[in-house]
Order: structure tokens, then sequence, then C-alpha cells
């Protein structure tokens, strides 16, 4: 059954949308299932290599979404990827993303800076798949099982240095295949970080698939972040580079507009965006409307990360 109570603040998604102009940038605008699936249906984009890395992964129980999945084609074909446009249909666009040879750098504040192709360090983790909530700034949300591996295992891989307190996820510039990248006024590359202690907490994800196969090129192959406390543009997808700092990190959004979003109006939903409320989120695929939780309603896994914090001014 559909229940959807409109209130005032409730905007139609079209008005709600795009996240650029969610983040206030108007102006410058003007200017266990999954194993049995996985064995199926390849898509030809991914390396073969690499679609073997990512099937099969045994479901993890311990992250119980508390929801239904969400339709696969729904999370394949709403997406944000500004790289190849600010509409949500980027799919078709998107397909012509080159995702082998793929390669991550790993450098700033670590034991030894180094590339790692991308099947070389898919050996080197086990992967499982994790069904999780996802929840964007512009208040849609979905569910999705996610095939990867924590992003700890990540953090081991690249050996930060103690003074290290902060992770970069840098993304993919193609410049022949990201029609967005002509866009100058946006700060390219995409890029966002958090917390060494963020990405060490058992819930940060590094995904490489979704519904048992690779990553598609819209929800970004081949390896991209998750944060499933966190509003979805702390996400970075198709991660070339990891950076360890002991600077807080200046994501993409808040290069663009830094009044809007820091931490905790990323995880709390009595935080309003300046047009609209975070009270509640839309359900891709059944439009259903549902309260937002705070931290998600993963508040178990990583409130204690924050404790002491919350008078504190944090952006990550
Ligand atoms: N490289 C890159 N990563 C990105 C974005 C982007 O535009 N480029 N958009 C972010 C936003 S705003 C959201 S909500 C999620 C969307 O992920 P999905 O399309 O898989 O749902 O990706 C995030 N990661
Ligand atoms: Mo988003």
């Amino acid at each position: 059954m559909l229940i959807r109570i409109r209130r005032g603040w409730e905007l139609p998604e079209s008005a709600a949308t795009p996240e650029a102009v969610v983040m206030g940038r108007r102006g410058a605008l003007g200017a266990g299932i999954a194993a049995g699936a996985a064995a199926l249906a390849l898509p030809g984009l991914a390396s073969p290599a690499l679609a073997q890395a990512v099937a099969p992964a045994m479901r993890n129980p311990r992250y119980q979404p508390g929801r239904e999945i969400t339709p696969e084609a729904d999370v394949a074909s709403y997406n944000n990827y500004y790289e190849f446009g600010t509409s949500k249909s980027v799919a078709s666009a998107a397909a012509r993303l080159k995702v082998s040879p793929w390669s991550v750098k790993f450098d700033g504040l670590v034991e030894r800076p180094r590339e790692l192709g991308l099947e070389d360090l898919l050996k080197q983790v086990r992967q499982e798949e994790r069904v999780l909530r996802h929840r964007c700034v512009e208040a849609w949300a979905m569910t999705v099982p996610w095939t990867g591996f924590p992003m700890s295992e990540l953090v081991r891989l690249a050996a930060p240095r103690p003074e290290a307190k902060f992770v970069v996820f840098e993304t993919a510039t193609q410049r022949d295949t990201m029609p967005g990248l002509r866009q100058a006024w946006y700060p390219w590359p995409y890029s966002d970080g958090c917390s060494v202690a963020e990405a060490r907490n058992e819930l940060a994800f590094i995904a490489t698939g979704m519904y048992g196969k690779p990553l598609p090129p819209q929800n970004g192959a081949p390896i991209r972040a998750l944060f499933p406390w966190k509003y979805g543009f702390k996400a970075p997808k198709s991660i070339v580079r990891v950076t360890f700092q002991a600077e807080q990190p200046v994501g993409y959004w808040e290069k663009l507009q830094a009044s809007e979003y820091g931490f905790w109006a990323n995880v709390n939903p009595e935080v309003a965006h300046p047009r609209w409320s975070q009270a509640s989120e839309r359900l891709l695929g059944s439009n259903e409307r549902v309260p937002t939780r705070i931290y998600n309603g993963y508040g178990e896994f990583v409130a204690p990360l924050y404790a002491g914090m919350q008078n504190q001014r944090i952006w990550y």
C-alpha cells in the first residue's frame, strides 16, 4: 500500500533537484541471492578478471536494512554522476566510461606511496555482499545489495602513517568520455573525504558491484566509496586516488558552496536544507515516503565516532 502524505514543505522531485541546486549553486549554474545471480549476466563493460573478482560474494547478515531492496532497474537508472551530466538519466552517457585497465593511487601520508592495479587490489581483500540504505541530500533513498569490502581493508593496504587523520577519495576525469568536465565552473575532479577513524569504521564500505554483478558505470564503476550514514554526495564514484593527510579535506560540494552542507546537516534529519525539510525521504521504486533517521538509522555503528563533537564545525 502506498501512503503518501504531502506536507507544505515537500517539493516535487523536479523542484528538489538537481544536486547543484540543493547545494545552493543556482547562481553558478546560471552560468546469498547475489551469489546465485552473479554467475549470470555479467555486463560486457567490466574486464573478465574484474567480473570474476566481483562474484560471488556471501551476504553479510549483520547489516539488516529493514526495508525492501529497491528494484535494480531503479537504482541503475536514477543517478547522480555529474561528470556525465546533471540529469538523473546518465546511464547511457556513462556507458562510455573506460573501466579497464583501472588502478588506484595511494599517496600522501602513507608508508609507501604506490599505485595498485584494480585486479591486484581485489586479490588482497575478501569481498562480501551488504544490503545498505543510501540516501541523497535531495531526499530520495534506495536500498541496495552492494558487493565490496570494508573500507578498513583499503586503509590497511594503504598503510597510513600515524600523522594521517583524513582520507580523500579522488575520482576519475576522462575528458573523452565525460562531457560534464567541460562545465568548468565545477571543481573537478569530484572528490570527498572522511576522517581515518570513519574510514576504519566497520560500516564504511568500498563497493565494486551491486545486485551480484559488477557496478554499472552510472553507479560508480569500477570502485566507489559508501558511507551509509551520510548523504550520498559523500560517496565518490569511480575512485582513482586515495590520499591521506593531516588536514580536513575540502570536498567538491564544499568547494562549490561552503555554507552547505557540513557534517551535522548530513546526518541529522532535523537540520533542514535552506529550501526544504530533510525529515523524510522518498523510496525509489515504491515512491513511499518514510521518516529519515539520524545517521540514516546507523547510529549504533557510528554514533561513538562523534561522541563529544556535537559543538564542533566539521565538514567531512
Ligand atoms: N564521481 C562522482 N561521484 C558521485 C557523484 C558525482 O556526481 N560524481 N554524485 C554523488 C551523489 S550526490 C550521490 S546521491 C551518489 C549517487 O549514487 P548512485 O547514483 O549510485 O545512487 O553518488 C555520489 N558520488
Ligand atoms: Mo546526492
